[in-house]
């Protein structure tokens, strides 16, 4: 079954289903990850849905999914994306990074993405999952 999504490796052998993004406790702070978008099948790509809610390209971005309650984008919680560590120190606050048009398949094609999480003090530090890495929709075709 062909399919693309977020690897811990640059080989993509290893799926993630959830990052643990430990910055700091209560005083904030800046942490940095890595992690691949790709897809190990070689035959496929993947090319925005012209259905979906971004027709024009794939983006990654960090999505909120109980605004007002755990941790929220722009308050609690910055993020910036790029694909090298250094484009981090450059790349615009809470803004989807774009993957093109198109992403092919195959290991050699792993998209390295890297997520910086800039966080404010935290009076109540605690583990929240409101927040997930995503993507615009695309859909998968052969190449
Ligand atoms: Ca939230």
């Amino acid at each position: 079954m062909a399919y693309f999504g977020f690897f811990a490796d640059p080989q993509l052998t290893t799926p993630l289903t959830s990052l643990s993004m430990v910055v700091n406790a209560q005083t904030g702070g800046t942490k940095d990850f890595v992690l691949y978008f790709g897809s190990p099948d070689s035959t496929v790509k993947a090319v925005p849905d012209p259905q979906g809610n971004n027709p024009n390209e794939i983006q990654v971005y960090l999505r909120d999914l109980i605004t007002g309650n755990g941790h929220d984008i722009g308050t609690e919680v910055i993020y910036r994306l790029a694909t090298t560590q250094a484009g981090l120190d450059t790349a615009t606050d809470n803004t989807p990074l774009s993957l093109g048009t198109q992403v092919l398949g195959g290991t050699a094609n792993a998209i390295e993405i890297w997520l910086r999480l800039i966080e404010n003090p935290q009076p109540n530090p605690g583990n929240f999952t409101d927040l997930e890495l995503t993507t615009t929709d695309y859909i998968v075709q052969g190449v």
